[in-house]
């Protein structure tokens, strides 16, 4: 399944997320066997001068028109980095173009497009894959493959929390992710939508039905003086408002039966970015924070009686999913390096290779509707079923 043949990469979005693409794109082949000889080409942006940084970050060529960048025969990848209300305009163009396309999460910022795009996805013959970045720490990797072989038995609890705090100061300065327009929703799409990936993806189940309460702490932020993509310093000027909420709390049934507990705030004072989730089932529990990312709790309720509690396991060694690539055991690896499984799984997705392209266009679709019957839910004070997608 290997060729050497060239991959060539454009990445549109030259933010926080266009940065950490741009370091895996180019930090994937160093490390790992790729079917692929990947070629990162153009780096595109909106600034118009932006070409001496995307030089420093390695980029042979800048271009402030993604839509020129698409359409070209020497772009075999384009990789959507951009805030979510033109994911669908973008990856649409791509895979009207015959380009594989990686989009960042959430697919889109409304079950509309993301089906526009799932579809398109289905009828397109290059890869479509949303990057919910996450499924590639190698923690959470070991923890799927141990329920799928059965060390928890059925799963009866899923609770999941995803808790940042950079906007639990007032004053701290408004960016795109604060408006609906443009981000779709607040907390619940930007971070909540990886623990229901996570919380999805770990146990094979799929959510059912929500019942969900939003809220919007502080309704109105000073503008950002230097755009950074989370916060920055130095506002000043009249106050812009906040169109999204700053945290979500909701239940969940899943199909399966079991029941899901999920939390995803911005204004966690003290938590930076303690992405966590602990799932109990009949024969034991695994539990992770992303604080700790290469340790996974696990809990064998088989263990002999007085000697039971949770175990620490580091999942730093060669057998250990995707961590034999890097550093001996015990030396751990950080919040890039999810990025650059991401791609090396992308790459091999390109030729062909089984389930690497997940979760694809049509998955990111049905989790779309997950975090529409979220925000129904809260709205109408009801509970809300999740329809699925019929692909
Ligand atoms: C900002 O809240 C953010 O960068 C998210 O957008 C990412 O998806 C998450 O990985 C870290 O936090």
């Amino acid at each position: 399944m290997t060729s050497n043949e060239r991959l060539r990469v454009a990445v549109i979005g030259g933010g926080f997320m266009g940065r950490m693409h741009t370091q895996a794109w180019r930090t994937a082949p160093r490390f790992f066997r790729l079917p692929r000889r990947v070629e990162p080409a153009v780096l595109v942006g909106r600034r118009r001068d932006g070409a001496a940084d995307a030089s420093a970050l390695g980029w042979p060529e800048y271009s402030d028109d993604w839509r020129e960048v698409v359409e070209r025969e020497d772009i075999d990848v384009v990789d959507v980095c951009t805030p979510g209300d033109t994911h669908a305009e973008i990856a649409l163009a791509a895979l009207a173009a015959g380009k594989h396309v990686l989009c960042e999460k959430p697919l889109a910022n409304s079950v509309e497009d993301a089906d526009r795009m799932a579809d398109a996805a289905a009828a397109a013959t290059g890869v479509a894959m949303c990057g919910f970045s996450y499924r590639r720490t190698p923690a959470l990797a070991l923890a799927r493959s141990m329920i799928t072989d059965g060390w928890i038995g059925a799963i009866r609890h899923v609770r999941a929390q995803y808790l940042q705090d950079w906007l639990s100061d007032p004053d701290a300065p408004h960016t795109w992710r604060l408006d609906r327009d443009r981000a779709g929703s607040g907390a619940l799409g930007d971070i909540g939508a990886h623990s229901i990936d996570t919380a999805q993806w770990l146990t094979g189940d799929r959510i059912a039905e929500v019942s969900a309460t939003v809220r919007t702490f502080v309704p109105d932020r000073p503008p950002m003086a230097r755009a950074n993509g989370l916060g920055g310093t130095g506002a000043r000027g009249a106050r812009l408002p906040v169109t999204v909420d700053d945290a979500v709390a909701f239940t969940a049934r899943f199909e399966g039966g079991a029941l899901g507990v999920f939390e995803a705030t911005r204004m966690a004072t003290g938590r930076r970015n303690a992405n966590r989730i602990e799932i109990n089932g009949s024969a034991g529990s695994i539990a992770f924070d992303f604080e700790r990312m290469n340790e996974l709790e696990y809990y064998d309720a088989a263990d002999a009686a007085g000697r039971q509690g949770f175990r620490r396991i580091q999942a730093t060694e060669s057998e250990h999913p995707y961590a034999g690539a890097w550093w001996p055991a015990g030396h751990g690896l950080g919040y890039e390096h999810l990025f650059v499984h991401q791609v090396v799984d992308f790459v091999w997705a390109t030729v062909g290779a089984t389930d690497a392209g997940a979760p694809t266009f049509g998955e990111a679709a049905d989790l779309q509707r997950v975090l529409a019957a979220v925000e129904q839910s809260a709205a109408n004070d009801a509970v809300m079923r999740t329809v699925r997608r019929r692909t």
